[in-house]
């Protein structure tokens, strides 16, 4: 068994993985290249969280882990993570939001569209979806998250703006662009 600080999306207990996205490994990811540049290259922007019992790579396994993405944003670009498909395209994925508040980007063959994330929010994200979270307020951004063990990530099809809509604070007013 394990043990969640689930507000605060981190785990208590050992063993969990960790991963940390800085400004400097998101070179690509946000559209204003010279915003991105003079940022402070160390400058967090999410970390990840997550437990994964079973091997990856496992049909039939589940892992389960928390995104926290810090508030902030590059030129009028909100602070977002990379975005996936998963490696096996028809695994699914459930998020709920615990603190903040945000957007899920969501990309299937036919269509982008986007679902508020505020505390208590559930998102079904179904198979063949891309999906991307942005922080669009004040404070970080906490949900967690539950998908297959053999689902991977595939980051290489979304890159060169294939969501096709951005997230972004213009004038003082969220914005999509
Ligand atoms: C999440 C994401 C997490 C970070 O656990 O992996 O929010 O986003 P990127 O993987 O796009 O950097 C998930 O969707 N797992 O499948
Ligand atoms: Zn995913």
């Amino acid at each position: 068994m394990s043990s969640i600080d689930w507000k605060e999306g981190r785990f208590q207990s050992k063993g969990a993985m960790r991963s940390v996205k800085r400004i400097g490994d998101m070179a690509g990811v946000f559209s204003d290249a010279t915003a991105w540049q003079s940022m402070d290259q160390q400058m967090l922007v999410y970390s990840v969280e997550w437990e994964q019992r079973a091997e990856p790579g496992l049909e039939g396994g589940l892992f389960w882990g928390a995104t926290i993405i810090q508030p902030g944003k590059v030129g009028e670009e909100y602070f977002m993570t990379r975005g996936h498909f998963h490696m096996r395209r028809d695994r699914g994925e459930y998020y709920t939001t615990v603190q903040g508040i945000g957007m899920l980007v969501l990309r299937d063959d036919r269509a982008t569209w986007t679902e508020v994330m505020s505390p208590g929010s559930l998102h079904y994200i179904p198979g063949q979806t891309a999906h991307r979270t942005v922080n669009t307020g004040e404070s970080p951004l906490i949900f967690w998250a539950c998908w297959p063990s053999d689902a991977g990530h595939d980051y290489a099809t979304i890159e060169k703006d294939f969501f096709s809509i951005r997230v972004v604070n213009q004038d003082g007013a969220l914005g999509i662009a």
